[in-house]
């Protein structure tokens, strides 16, 4: 076999696409089938994913891809569920993560459970929308079966429930240590286990697509394979890395932060630090600390219209640099709303001159976002003892040089920015991997070095204004 395509679904938080990947020796390619907005949609008070909506564009998508797909995967981010009941119908639209009814969740269930039994058994970070938290405010009366996002697509596409590995270790009920659904956990917080599909693991065949999707979309025999199916997961296994000593940035409206390891790191100090303790393809950990991310920008430019960002950021370049910073990872930043105005009154609070208009607000941001990638680039490496020599910025922030050039003077490393589409590459890269055409995850990663367009930074030498600001904002000491 010396050529297949391959169909990624790659559901983003504000967009969605459909790619096909064509892989031939030495070579991988995508092609972008469909691209469609994805717009939370606020009923009655709560934010929901328009999630039937989503699911008709990936169908619109996989219409329009070649013949002969040798299969399709789906990943999307994270943490968010759908709830099918006895019959296997969805109760009601999933709930979009920013929405309010966690809101001191996370308190009262780190209360009760305690921190140290939490972060001993997931190993993950203190977020107040991971699934457990969800979980809490949710009723479950009616449901027989959760689903993750991908897990919930990938069940109308084929008629099977299962919980892919990778993005089942986001929900802070997946044991870290022995990768089992944690009993105690579920026990103690009273979520019946039951509801919890079996897991599977990337690259395991899900199911040929049930016989009205090959209908429609015109694939008869189209297989559904799981692949690291959180998006962040799939971005890390498309980091073009040529060495260990590489940490990443996926910027997106995340920018996750870390390193990837073989084992967990469950210290105190990773506690204290919020550092998370994902699962990765192939049995990995992404050690890493969430940071807002370009939320902070499209949030703002939601706010002013959705102005030409292109023109913003050349402006944004020549306002110089470090005036104003906010802490990005402030709880406050999190729901929608006024971004602009969140983020002068965060300026004057800690003594900082307000932004002036929407130049002096995104060179704001893309220094604090810059500052807050030093500072976790520092506590990966110190908390999990991997040195780093080159930082791999991945995902659609690496389009924003100059969000990569100040990242690579802030934290004093060479950045490598690309590809764009990480994500979608290893989603397809698993695929391909399952089906025989690509060799190990350093086989899938050399690919994409050698296909993709990468651009480096190099540092500009100085750091110490970065490291000023880091201990002026108390990020560190
Ligand atoms: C990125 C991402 C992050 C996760 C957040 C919420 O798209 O998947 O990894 O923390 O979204 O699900």
């Amino acid at each position: 076999m010396s050529e297949a395509t391959f169909a990624a679904v790659d559901l983003g938080a504000s967009s969605g696409r459909v790619m096909a990947g064509h892989l031939r020796p030495g070579s991988v390619e995508l092609v972008e089938l469909r691209r469609f907005p994805n717009r939370p949609v606020r009923v009655a008070g709560t934010l929901h994913w328009d999630v039937l909506g989503l699911y008709g564009n990936v169908l619109d998508g996989l219409r329009g891809a070649p013949p002969g797909l040798v299969s399709v995967g789906v990943d999307s981010w994270a943490v968010d569920y759908g709830l099918l009941d006895s019959a296997g119908r969805l109760i009601g639209n999933p709930v979009h993560y920013r929405d309010s009814r966690t809101d001191g969740v996370m308190e009262r269930v780190r209360a009760e459970l305690g921190d140290d039994l939490l972060y001993r058994v997931s190993g993950l970070q203190f977020l107040p929308f991971n699934t457990i938290y969800q979980l809490a405010a949710d009723d479950l009366s009616r449901a027989s079966t959760l689903l993750l996002i991908p897990d919930l697509l990938g069940y109308w596409l084929t008629g099977e429930v299962g919980a892919e590995r990778t993005n089942a270790s986001t929900t802070g009920l997946l044991d870290v240590r022995d990768g089992a659904w944690s009993r105690e956990l579920l026990e103690k917080l009273g979520v019946p286990a039951g509801i919890l599909p079996p897991l599977r693991e990337p690259g395991e065949v899900i199911g040929p697509v049930r016989a009205d999707v090959a209908a429609e979309t015109g694939h008869p025999g189209l297989r559904v394979v799981a692949v690291g199916s959180h998006d962040t997961a799939s971005a890390v296994a498309a980091v073009p890395a040529t060495t260990e000593r590489f940490a990443y940035i996926s910027c997106g409206t995340w920018s996750l932060v870390g390193v990837e390891l073989d084992a967990p790191v469950l210290t105190e100090e990773s506690r204290r630090a919020n550092f998370t303790n994902e699962g990765g393809v192939d049995g990995k950990v992404r050690y890493l600390r969430n940071v807002m991310g370009l939320w902070l920008l499209q949030e703002s430019l939601r706010a002013w219209g959705d102005p030409d960002l292109p023109a913003l950021l050349d402006e944004a370049a020549r306002v110089p640099g470090l005036r104003r910073l906010v802490d990005p990872d402030d709880p406050e930043f999190l729901p929608p709303g006024d971004m602009p105005a969140r983020i002068a009154a965060h300026c004057r609070r800690r003594g900082y001159p307000e932004p002036a208009g929407p130049a002096e607000t995104v060179r704001c941001i893309l220094d604090s976002l810059a500052l807050a990638h030093r500072v976790t680039l520092r506590e990966a490496a110190r908390l999990s003892g991997r040195e780093i020599d080159v930082v791999h910025l991945v995902g659609g922030g690496s389009r924003n040089d100059l969000l990569c050039r100040l990242t690579a003077d802030a934290a004093g490393l060479p950045v490598v920015a690309g590809p764009v589409e990480a994500t979608a590459l290893g989603n397809v890269l698993t695929q391909a991997r399952a089906h025989g055409v690509v060799g190990d995850l350093a086989d899938a990663r050399a690919l994409v070095a050698a296909t993709q367009p990468l651009r480096r930074w190099e540092p500009s030498g100085d750091e110490s204004a970065w490291a000023a600001a880091a201990a002026d904002l108390g990020l560190e000491r």
